[in-house]
């Protein structure tokens, strides 16, 4: 019988839901459980291409929409194979943003449209599960306030939140919307089950091919 391969578990939300806090505590629990996880995080700030986001997000020069739009997208695809081989060899990814980021930020711009959003990144590896952290930009705002980067306003988030919702529609997908204003314990444990289940369910099945 073929090794059982891993999962690819996706983390979604709008700033400062705690993404980042949970898919370490998700990281911690997997392992302890005897699992074999990695992290990942998208942008990959660490290559060439996350490097020109980077400097982009922190608004030290502008880019053309489009072309950053692109760029995201790149920086997930520059990872594909990494990201096979690691599920080929039983390792379970948790990935914090991923496409569903990169469409719903680009098409909360004015004259952008989710379908032209979505082509750069249809045929990645289609994630197993998608955790959706769901709370109101209001109170993600109040946790301690948006950063100064790029897109960290108000207004923007609840416009990139409607796009969220756009995407959940997609029932070729396994979204699971979470309440992130629980605390913490309480989400990790609701985040620690749906991981479970998924990781069960992905070991017998091909790695999907994401909006094809
Ligand atoms: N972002 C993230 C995009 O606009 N497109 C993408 O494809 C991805 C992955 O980058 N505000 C945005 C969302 C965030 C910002 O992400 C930086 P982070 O997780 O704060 O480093
Ligand atoms: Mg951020």
């Amino acid at each position: 019988m073929a090794a059982k391969r891993g999962a690819l578990i996706v983390l979604e939300g709008v700033d400062r839901v705690g993404k980042s806090t949970q898919c370490k505590r998700l990281l911690e629990a997997l392992r302890q459980r005897g699992r074999a996880a990695e992290l990942m995080s998208f942008p990959d700030r660490r290559t060439e291409i996350g490097q020109l986001i980077s400097s982009y997000l922190q608004k030290k020069h502008n880019l053309n929409d489009c072309a950053v739009h692109l760029l995201f997208a790149a920086n997930r695809w520059e990872q594909v194979s990494l990201i096979r081989e690691k599920l080929q060899n039983g390792i379970t990814l948790i990935v914090d943003r991923y496409a569903f980021s990169g469409v719903a930020f680009t098409s909360a711009k004015s004259g952008f449209n989710l379908e032209w959003c979505k082509q750069a990144d249809v045929g990645l590896p289609k994630p197993d599960v998608i955790l959706f952290l769901n709370l109101e930009p209001s109170a993600a705002m109040k946790r301690g306030g948006f950063g100064t980067e790029r897109y960290e306003n108000l207004h923007f988030q609840e416009l990139v939140l409607q796009r969220f919702g756009e995407l959940m529609k997609d029932e070729s997908l396994n979204w699971k919307v979470l309440d992130a204003s629980q605390s913490i314990e309480v989400l990790h444990q609701e985040i620690i089950s749906n991981v479970e289940n998924a990781i069960e369910k992905a070991m017998d099945q091909p790695i999907g091919e994401l909006w094809n």
